[in-house]
């Protein structure tokens, strides 16, 4: 009896607690194929999600927003086993990690992870909210510089600068030229005001910030706006002639891809700006939302990056 029920008892179990888990196969496909099926997972807060993943046309890549988890490739053709748990309740989102063609951005899906103490996490208001910023105005100026202010001049210039201009909360809530119109008005000449400013822009990240920023530009950033910045990155002619897929799926009108080359239009932008538009994107302009996809640190790692198009800094030239 106990032989016959080890025998039949252990496979049982293992059956069992296979069926109460299934394994769920989750397939990727180009966006304008369906992207990923399903899209909408469920899980349970410390209960294994196993997914089954396979890709039925080309290569893409499988990676949980806001997590340190290494993205998975998803080769074509194979299957690639993972196991997640949630430690947390809420909506995560995943995502696709490879450029697989315009459509790339919107291989997104979601997983609502339940838990047994379900009260909402608060959510930090963002800092463009809470200044009110309208991240889709426009913010040019008509003064800037002819050349890129230098940090370094800046720096060798050696102002005693008032405390106030000094702080994070100033700078990220401030745009270069704010702070420009500031140091006029206590008797700085304009080129050097200009080169302050891109020493106190500096001052306000690290390396360590800028080489992560940089990375996650590369990563996610470069196809539409270009490695240098420009706006001229594969993707950009089609969004400024509407015909990214975007636009093709969902009647929007789509634009050329942001010049953060564009001293004019850089300079009356604020980081506090620049990080609420890349987390909540462009609303139907072809620039996809990146809030669920960074943690905090990274949204604005990639914002101070995007100085480095504007100011001469040591690194990242
Ligand atoms: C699929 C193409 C695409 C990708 C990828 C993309 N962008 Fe954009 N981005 C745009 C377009 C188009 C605009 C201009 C329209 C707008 O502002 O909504 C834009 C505008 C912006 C702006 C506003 C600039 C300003 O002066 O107001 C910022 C900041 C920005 N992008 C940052 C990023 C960052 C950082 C990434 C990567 C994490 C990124 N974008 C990825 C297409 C893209
Ligand atoms: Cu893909």
């Amino acid at each position: 009896m106990l032989v016959i029920g080890i025998m039949i008892g252990i496979p049982m179990a293992l059956v069992l607690a296979r069926w109460a888990n299934p394994a769920i196969e989750l397939r990727a496909r180009l966006a304008e194929a369906g992207g990923w099926t399903p899209a909408d997972l469920t899980a349970d807060v410390g209960q294994p999600l196993t997914l089954h993943l396979t890709s039925d046309d080309v290569m893409h890549g499988f990676a949980i927003g806001q997590s340190d988890a290494p993205a998975l490739d998803v080769p074509p053709g194979t299957m690639v086993e993972t196991t997640l748990t949630f430690e947390r309740p809420g909506k995560y989102t995943f995502y696709c990690t490879r450029w697989c063609g315009l459509g790339h951005w919107r291989m997104r899906g979601t997983i609502e992870v339940s838990g047994p103490t379900s009260e909402p996490v608060m959510e930090p208001q963002p800092l463009y909210v809470a200044l009110g910023i309208n991240v889709d105005a426009d913010h040019k100026i008509g003064d800037a510089p002819s050349q890129r202010p230098s940090a370094e001049r800046g720096r060798a210039l050696g102002i005693d600068l008032p405390e106030e201009y000094l702080s994070m909360d100033y700078y990220r809530a401030h745009s270069p030229v704010d702070l420009r119109d500031s140091l006029r008005a206590n008797g700085l000449s304009d080129g050097d005001a200009w080169d302050v400013v891109a020493f106190v822009w500096r001052s306000n990240t690290t390396s360590e910030a800028l080489a992560e920023g940089q990375r996650l530009y590369a990563a996610n950033c470069a196809a539409c706006h270009g490695e240098g910045g420009a706006g001229d990155g594969v993707a950009a002619n089609a969004l400024a002639n509407n015909q990214h897929d975007a636009a093709m799926q969902f009647g929007q009108h789509t634009q050329r891809p942001a010049d953060f080359t564009d001293l004019q239009s850089m300079l009356g932008a604020s980081p506090a700006l620049l990080q609420g538009k890349i987390i909540r994107g462009g609303m139907g302009t072809g620039m996809p939302y990146w809030g669920p996809i960074f943690t905090e640190p990274q949204s604005w790692a990639v914002a101070d990056y995007l100085w480095t198009f504007v100011f001469q800094y040591q690194e990242a030239q």
